[in-house]
């Protein structure tokens, strides 16, 4: 089904019509942040984490750059290998193929299927955020942005409109110099966005992505963050 919906085959839409019905069960998870910040290495930490609380978990790769598979979606898949024999993950990675603004539409529609088929959690890693022609924002449920320590504050990486979307800020490669100053850096930023009170404040969290330092701790926020959103939607039921 998802290699119909890339190729953008005239029977999917028939096809997920027929799948909707099944879906709407998932906690859909965005990565996102600049390249190299350790995004997949992070989320194969995920997928451990996720499996130990028995979620069965589904991961696509969306490279928005180029339109075939390249280099860096072998690495992603490289860096998941180790789950790849476990039949309660799944792992793939969508490429645009061409058209413009079609990959946000292609990988909205994967994830019915994929949340149609039973995928617990689904997450969808892409490079950078609030690019033109892919809103990771308006596909999942929660927004994690990867960011390094180090490049001056650290938040250079964190372009501006980055910070908006934000639920969970990870700081990654933490075992570099300069962490600390960049999670808190992060803090202030956060704290000078002048959120509503009863909205969800943005968690900062540091890891090691490679050994899996912190990473649990990103997991539970992740669910938490899905805990906070859906009591809000059943608020919003009542008032209604
Ligand atoms: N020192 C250190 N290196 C890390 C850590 N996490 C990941 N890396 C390394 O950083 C490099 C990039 O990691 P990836 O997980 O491929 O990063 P990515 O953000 O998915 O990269 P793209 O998908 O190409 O944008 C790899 O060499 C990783 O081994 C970490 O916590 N500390
Ligand atoms: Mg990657």
């Amino acid at each position: 089904m998802i290699r119909l919906i890339e190729e953008n085959d005239p029977t999917a839409f028939e096809k997920l019509k027929l799948l909707y019905p099944h879906a709407g069960k998932a906690f859909i998870i965005g990565i996102t942040g600049s390249p190299g910040v350790g995004k997949s290495t992070l989320i194969d930490a995920l997928i451990t984490e996720y499996r130990e609380l028995d979620k069965k978990i589904a991961v696509l790769a969306i490279d928005p750059s180029s339109p075939f598979s390249g280099g860096a979606i072998l690495g992603d898949r490289l860096r998941m290998q180790r789950h790849a024999t476990d039949e309660k993950v799944f792992i793939r990675s969508m490429a645009s193929r061409g058209q413009k603004g079609g990959l946000s539409i292609a990988a909205k529609d994967a994830v019915i299927v994929l949340d149609a088929m039973g995928y617990e959690i689904i997450i969808i890693e892409t490079v950078g955020a609030g690019q033109a022609d892919f809103d990771i924002a308006s596909i999942v449920h929660s927004v994690g942005i990867v960011s390094v320590p180090g490049a001056g504050d650290g938040i250079q990486a964190i372009k501006a409109g980055i910070l908006e979307i934000g639920d969970i800020f990870i700081v990654n490669k933490s075992d570099k110099p300069d962490a600390d100053v960049s999670a808190l850096h992060l803090d202030m930023m956060i704290e000078m966005r002048n959120i509503p009170r009863a909205s969800w404040t943005p968690i900062v969290l540091k890891t090691i992505a490679q050994n899996g330092t912190g990473v649990k701790e990103v997991a539970h926020a992740f669910l938490s963050h899905f805990d906070f959103i859906q009591k809000i939607n059943k608020g919003q039921d009542i008032k209604t």
